[in-house]
C-alpha cells in the first residue's frame, strides 16, 4: 500500500510535470528530494550540513523583512550569512538612499498628494517605515527572478525591488486605504497583481469630518498591478484584513479578518467567537471594474465587496486568525487560529461551488486540526506536510494535511508528526521555495521574535533570533541560530538559481536615466565629465570617479547656490564603487560600476570642504579626495 507521504509526493510529481529525477524520488523512501537534488553534504547524525566554507557559496537566498527598519536584507542560506542590505523605506547613510536624487524620485513620485502636501514641511518623503512581507514575483507558480515586493505598514506604502540591480524602483502610496498590512503576489499566470491588505478601518474619505464613529470605517483591498505599479482596484470590505495569499489558478486571493466587529479597543475586538475568512473572485472583480461598476476614489476603482456582495465571500473561523498559507499542492489553502488552537484547512476546489451558492462557506473546509497555543504562519515541505508556528507554545508544529483531512471526518488519526521547541516565540515561517509549487522541503526558518539567552546580552534591546531547521528528514533538527536586528517578520527562500542579479551597471539604466537627461541638457558627456555649469543661483557640477581620483579636484560656488553634484563612475571593475562625501555637508553616497549618481544640497556654509571618497576603493584611497570652495555671499 501507498503511504501518505508517497501519494503527496505523486501529486507533486503531477503538478510538476514528472522528471526522471522527480519520478526516482518516492523509490528512495527516506532519502527525501533534497538529498537528490544536490543538497551540502549530510553531517553524521543525519541532518544537512550547514557549514559552507570560506569561498564556498550558499545554495539560497532569503530575503528577509527589516520589519521597522525599513529595509529588506539578503541572506545567505544554509550559512544565514547577511549578504547585503537593500534600503527601501529608511534612509540609508552609505548608500545615500533617502539623498541622492535618484533615490529621493523612487521614495518621492508614487506619494499620494496630500501626503506630498504633508511632507513639504517634513523633508518631501517619509524617513521611516514598516516593511513586513517580501514576496518575489513569480510565473507559473515559481520565482521568476524579476521583482520582489513588500508593503509598509507605517505609511501605507508598497514598494518593488528590482531582481537584476537589487535596488527598489518604484513605491506607491496607496490611497483610501489606511495601512498596507499583508501582502502576497498572484501566483499564475504571473504577478501581475500584487495583493495588500488595510487593516485598519477609517472613514472614506478621512478628512476629519467623520471621527469617533467606527460603524463608519472602512477596510480596503487593494490589488497593485506589479509591472506599472498603480492601484488596479480596490473593494471594500467588513471587518478588517490581516494576512493575504492567493491560488495557484489565478481565480481567487483569500485574506483573514482577526477584527470582523470592527472595535476600536482590544475588549471589542475580541469579544465575538468567530472572525473569518474573506475569499474574493479576481475574475467577477475585473469585469465589474471593466463595466464600469466602481466608484472612482482618489483616482481607483472602488468596488463594494461587503458581506453579500458578488465578488466575496465570508467563510466563519474562530476568532482571531492571523496567517494565511497556500499549499504547493495547488489545492489546500491553512488559516492559522493565533487566538484558537487550530488551524482551517480549505479546499480551494470549492470555492467555485461557493460563488455559485451551490454550497454553504464552512462546505469548503476540510479540515480543522488542533495543533497547539498560537498559531501563527504555515509552512510546507511539498511532501504533505504542514510546519505550524505555535506562538505561546514556542514551538513548531509539524502535521500531515491529508490525516488532518481523514480525522477531520471523524477517522482516528493523529496528524501531528512533530513538535518542535524554538528560540523563542515564533512569528513567520519559511520552507525552501515552500511558497512556490516548486517546494523541495529542505529548510525551515523559524523567525522568533524573541532571543533573551541566546546570545551574548546586548543590553535591554535583544536581537530576535533566526532559527534554521533541517526539514529534510523525518525529523525537524534546529541547526544555526542566528540573530537579526529589529525585525523580520517574514521571509521568502529562494533557490539561486532563479536570481541573476549584474555585477556592472548598463548605462541605459533607467535608475538614473533622469539624471542622463540633465546632463544631456547641459551639453555633458558624463563617462569624461569635468565641469560646472552655472544656471543663475542654481550651478551642477559633473565629475567621474576613476580609482583613486575624482576628475574635479577642486570647483568653486557661492554661498546660497543650490549646488548639484552628479558623479560617473567610469571604472568598469567588478566590485569597484565609490562613494562621494563632503565633510560637514551632510553629504554621503554611494556609486557603484558604471552608474551615475547625484545629490542636491543647498551651499550655505561658505569656507572650504573636503569631500573624499568614502568606499574603499585603491591603495591610494585615502588620496581620492578634493576640496569645494563655498566662496561667501557678500564677496
Ligand atoms: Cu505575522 Cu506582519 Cu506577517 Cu509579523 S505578520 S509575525
Ligand atoms: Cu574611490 Cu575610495
Amino acid at each position: 500500500m501507498m503511504s501518505t507521504d508517497d501519494k503527496a509526493q505523486l501529486n507533486r510529481r503531477q503538478l510538476l510535470g514528472t522528471s526522471a529525477l522527480a519520478a526516482s524520488a518516492p523509490a528512495l523512501g527516506g532519502l527525501g528530494l533534497g538529498s537528490l537534488l544536490g543538497s551540502p553534504a549530510h553531517a553524521q547524525e543525519g541532518h544537512q550540513s550547514v557549514a559552507v566554507a570560506p569561498g564556498e557559496l550558499d545554495e539560497y537566498y532569503v530575503f528577509t523583512s527589516g520589519g521597522h527598519s525599513g529595509e529588506i536584507r539578503i541572506v545567505g542560506l544554509p550559512s544565514m550569512r547577511e549578504l547585503m542590505r537593500i534600503p527601501v523605506f529608511n534612509r540609508e547613510s552609505a548608500t545615500g538612499w533617502g539623498q541622492t536624487n535618484e533615490s529621493l524620485r523612487v521614495l518621492t513620485e508614487g506619494l499620494t498628494p496630500e501626503s506630498r502636501e504633508f511632507l513639504s514641511t517634513r523633508g518631501g518623503t517619509y524617513m521611516n517605515g514598516d516593511l513586513h512581507h517580501p514576496h518575489p514575483s513569480q510565473t507559473d507558480g515559481t520565482y521568476d527572478g524579476r521583482y520582489l515586493f513588500a508593503n509598509d505598514k507605517a505609511n501605507t506604502r508598497v514598494c518593488r525591488i528590482r531582481l537584476d540591480v537589487m535596488r527598489c524602483d518604484k513605491i506607491v502610496q496607496i490611497p483610501n486605504q489606511h495601512t498596507v498590512h499583508g501582502l502576497r503576489v498572484q501566483k499564475y499566470p504571473r504577478t501581475g497583481y500584487v495583493f495588500a491588505n488595510g487593516e485598519d478601518g477609517v472613514p472614506l474619505p478621512n478628512d476629519g469630518k467623520i471621527l469617533d464613529d467606527p460603524k463608519q470605517y472602512w477596510s480596503i483591498f487593494s490589488a497593485i498591478d506589479g509591472d506599472t505599479m498603480e492601484v488596479a482596484w480596490q473593494i471594500k470590505v467588513d471587518g478588517n484584513l490581516d494576512n493575504v495569499d492567493a491560488d495557484y489558478q489565478g481565480k481567487y486571493c483569500f485574506a483573514t479578518c482577526y477584527n470582523s466587529e470592527g472595535g476600536v479597543t482590544l475588549a471589542d475586538m475580541m469579544a465575538a467567537d468567530e472572525d473569518w475568512v474573506v475569499i474574493f473572485n479576481l475574475k467577477r472583480i475585473e469585469e465589474a471594474v471593466a463595466a464600469g461598476k466602481a466608484t472612482m476614489m482618489n483616482g481607483v476603482p472602488v468596488l463594494d465587496g461587503t458581506q453579500g456582495s458578488p465578488y466575496t465571500r465570508y467563510v466563519p473561523v474562530a476568532n482571531g486568525p492571523h496567517g494565511i498559507n497556500t499549499a504547493p499542492d495547488g489545492i489546500h489553502v491553512v488559516a492559522n487560529g493565533k487566538l484558537s488552537p487550530t488551524v482551517t484547512v480549505f479546499d480551494v476546489r470549492t470555492f467555485d461551488d461557493l460563488f455559485d451558492d451551490k454550497i454553504q462557506p464552512r462546505d469548503t473546509v476540510v479540515a480543522e486540526p488542533e495543533l497547539g497555543l498560537g498559531p501563527l504562519h504555515t509552512a510546507y515541505d511539498g511532501r504533505g506536510n504542514a510546519y505550524t508556528t505555535l506562538f505561546l507554545d514556542s514551538q513548531v508544529c509539524k502535521w500531515n494535511i491529508d490525516d488532518a483531512k481523514r480525522a477531520f471526518k471523524g477517522e482516528q488519526v493523529d496528524p501531528i508528526r512533530q513538535k518542535l521547541d524554538v528560540q523563542y516565540q515564533p512569528g513567520h515561517n519559511h520552507t525552501s521555495m515552500g511558497q512556490t509549487k516548486e517546494a523541495d522541503g529542505k529548510w525551515l526558518i523559524s523567525l522568533n521574535k524573541f532571543s533573551k539567552d541566546r546570545f551574548l546580552n546586548v543590553g535591554p534591546l535583544k536581537p530576535e533570533c533566526d532559527q534554521l531547521i533541517d526539514i529534510s528528514g523525518d525529523e525537524m533538527v534546529v541547526v544555526h541560530d542566528n540573530p537579526t536586528f529589529a525585525e523580520p517578520h517574514d521571509a521568502t527562500i529562494v533557490h539561486s538559481s532563479k536570481i541573476n542579479p549584474i555585477s556592472i551597471w548598463d548605462r541605459a539604466d533607467p535608475f538614473f536615466a533622469e539624471t542622463v537627461k540633465l546632463a544631456e541638457a547641459d551639453g555633458i558627456d558624463l563617462m569624461i565629465a569635468g565641469d560646472v555649469i552655472r544656471d543663475g543661483d542654481k550651478v551642477r557640477v559633473y565629475m567621474t570617479s576613476s580609482a583613486p581620483a575624482f576628475s574635479l579636484e577642486t570647483f568653486t560656488v557661492k554661498q546660497g547656490d543650490e549646488v548639484t553634484v552628479v558623479i560617473t563612475n567610469i571604472d568598469e571593475v567588478e566590485d569597484l564603487t565609490h562613494g562621494f562625501s563632503i565633510i560637514n555637508y551632510g553629504i554621503n553616497f554611494e556609486i557603484a560600476p558604471q552608474a551615475t549618481a547625484s545629490v542636491t544640497f543647498k551651499a550655505d556654509k561658505p569656507g572650504v570642504y573636503w569631500y573624499y571618497c568614502s568606499w574603499f576603493c585603491h591603495a591610494m584611497h585615502m588620496e581620492m579626495k578634493g576640496r569645494m570652495l563655498v566662496e561667501p555671499a557678500a564677496a
